[in-house]
């Protein structure tokens, strides 16, 4: 005889103003029930039979019009993360710094961090079921992780800016209705505000008020101390210009305005009224460009930043005195934060390594200069967050950063409570304690859960006003090797494959020993390529000594990628003579 066994489900949820005010209906039901109607649910979703979905580096992208059914088994999916999980996880609709035509779906888990690695496959799996499939896909998931059905799920919802958003959010909802989980639709956010919150909700408060309201307060509070003694600057002025890419950040940051009150005089440009999201701006443009986004008007010396799409990622530009663009980026983020959290640990007093992450892509005048002059450890992860968030753990504080402005800071437990307990410490000499303050300061400032371009952006203008830096000086650090990122069409992205954090090609097979004949024509040579997680092409990277030897080699490369892995349509062209 089969065993029954009841499971409670929700049949109605009434959202109210605020996340706490849920009102929630029971009944019971059978999980042969749940499994059924999630294949009864999949007909107003159906799946194209002809696509392969693939969880990459940053969830599922692509064109929003196929979306849809991944929503909605993402909806079911998030539901079983959280039973998993005995904690609420979130769900986040974007595509970041893809143009606004595309989209994208990705699961938070209950600390803010990105979905367990193990889990992406189950995310696949599901996502490329059969929908009549649908059931056995859950059920072998539910098998796999020895989930208990009958426990609760709650799930947070946001999304970005795109139009295609409320339709995608209404698919993912339909999932989680079918799972009889419980949700919150926050509407529109930025990326990190989605993580903060869900840390917020599961910490029981302890990381902050779990609100978009104390997320403002959260950050503005922090900053306006660390200023609060700041004497009169030569250097650093309070004014910056604000690109928000025509997206969330550019929403958020009129918000968090109002809590800066006079400290910070912020111009918000591509704030969405005019342009489209990404378009001709945004971080992602402005890094690979490498000029100033379309929509700034801009005076040589005025310190601007760049957010993506969903304020995930931050880069700082300025022209120069001869008008000449210079780009601030992840690298240069991150020197600058270790090197200011670093001053502070020694004034302290306290014993905490400090180390650095960054991927292959991290300018290598800045790896020399971390190591060589700061004298600070530097790994190196793949490309993803997730691989450098992972890395970063092993530091007491750990600064990671990819070149494109995407990074954070984590402290580890022992740190927090070592600053903590220092900054209250009244047997300590006032200078030790003080630092340790300004540490406990410079954490409530740092969103901790995932790389926030909000949150980035205020620890550098607090860094550089405490030094009272203007960009030129802080750009003065080190000098940026030239750099130039490409990317070849191929039949099959898979068909190239590396080891060594990505530094190496081990297939097709000779296209590393190509590389390494090519890099060693160049000074200061160095050169990789990589399978995009979230793009159908290779990826080239290379840096040398020039900007025309880097676009050469970038070149050169490519042709190698074309002819060895694949490629398709026209081969590489040089790049023009300037
Ligand atoms: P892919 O497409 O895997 O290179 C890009 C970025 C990553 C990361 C992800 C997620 C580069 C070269 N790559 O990944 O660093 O940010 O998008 O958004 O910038
Ligand atoms: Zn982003």
């Amino acid at each position: 005889m089969s065993k029954v066994i009841l499971y409670f489900r929700v049949v109605q949820v009434s959202l109210c103003s605020t996340w706490r005010q849920v009102r929630i209906v029971y009944s019971t039901c059978r999980m042969s029930d749940i499994l059924a109607e999630a294949v009864k649910g999949a007909a107003a979703h159906p799946r194209p039979e002809d696509i392969q979905f693939a969880y990459g580096t940053a969830g599922f992208r692509d064109k929003s019009t196929i979306l849809d059914p991944v929503l909605y088994r993402m909806g079911l999916l998030a539901a079983l993360r959280s039973k998993a999980k005995k904690a609420t996880v979130a769900v986040m609709i974007t595509a970041s710094h893809n143009p606004e035509p595309d989209n994208g779906v990705k699961l938070v888990d209950p600390m803010g961090e990105m979905l367990e690695g193990s889990w992406e496959k189950h995310a696949t799996d599901l996502a490329n079921a059969k929908d009549e499939d649908i059931g056995s896909a859950l059920q072998r998931i539910i098998d796999a992780v020895d989930i208990d059905i009958s426990l609760p799920s709650d799930v947070f919802v946001a999304r970005d800016t795109r139009p295609s958003g409320p339709p995608l959010t209404q698919a993912l909802l339909d999932g989680l209705k079918v799972m009889g989980s419980t949700f919150t639709d926050f509407g529109i956010l930025t990326t990190p505000q989605l993580h903060y919150l869900v840390r917020c909700h599961n910490s029981k408060g302890a990381y902050g008020e779990p609100t978009e309201e104390g997320y403002y307060k959260k950050l503005a509070q922090a900053f306006l101390k660390l200023r609060k003694d700041a004497g009169a600057k030569k250097k650093y002025e309070p004014v910056v210009i604000i690109d928000g890419a025509n997206g969330v950040g550019a929403l958020k940051t009129r918000k968090l305005q109002s809590h800066l009150h006079e400290s910070l005089r912020i111009t918000v440009c591509n704030d969405g009224s005019s342009g489209k999201l990404n378009e001709k701006c945004g971080a992602d443009f402005v890094k690979v460009q490498q000029k100033p986004p379309a929509g700034l008007e801009i005076l040589p010396g005025q310190r601007c930043v760049s957010f993506d799409g969903d304020a995930d990622r931050v880069v700082f530009f300025y022209l120069n005195k001869d008008g000449v663009f210079n780009l601030l980026d992840g690298d240069k983020i991150s020197t600058l934060i270790a090197g200011y959290l670093g001053e502070l640990v020694s004034a302290s007093g306290l014993q905490l390594n400090i180390g650095v992450v960054q991927t292959a892509y991290a300018n290598g005048s800045s790896t020399r200069y971390l190591e060589d002059v700061m004298k600070v450890p530097v790994s190196c992860a793949k490309t993803g967050v997730k691989h450098l968030h992972h890395k970063a753990l092993e530091f007491d504080v750990g600064v990671y950063f990819e070149a494109n402005g995407h990074g954070t800071v984590l402290f580890s437990d022992q740190a927090e409570q070592k600053i903590k307990a220092a900054s209250q410490d009244d047997s300590l000499e006032s200078s030790k304690r003080e630092a340790a303050t300004r540490l406990t300061l410079m954490m409530d400032l740092i969103n901790q859960t995932v790389g926030d371009a909000i949150s980035d952006f205020l620890v550098v203008e607090t860094i550089l006003s405490t030094r009272d830096w203007a960009a030129d000086d802080w750009n003065m650090q080190y000098r940026d090797l030239p750099s130039r990122l490409l990317k070849i069409k191929v039949k099959d992205r898979t068909a190239v494959q590396t080891t060594d954090a990505e530094r190496c090609a081990t297939a097709p097979a000779g296209l590393q020993e190509a590389i390494n004949k090519l890099v060693a024509k160049y000074q200061q040579g160095r050169s990789f390529v990589r399978p995009s997680g979230t793009e159908d092409v290779v990826r080239v990277f290379a840096e040398a000594d020039t900007q025309a030897n880097a676009d050469m080699l970038a070149h050169e490369v490519s042709v190698q990628v074309y002819q060895l892995a694949g490629g398709v349509g026209d081969q590489p062209q040089p790049p023009c003579a300037p």
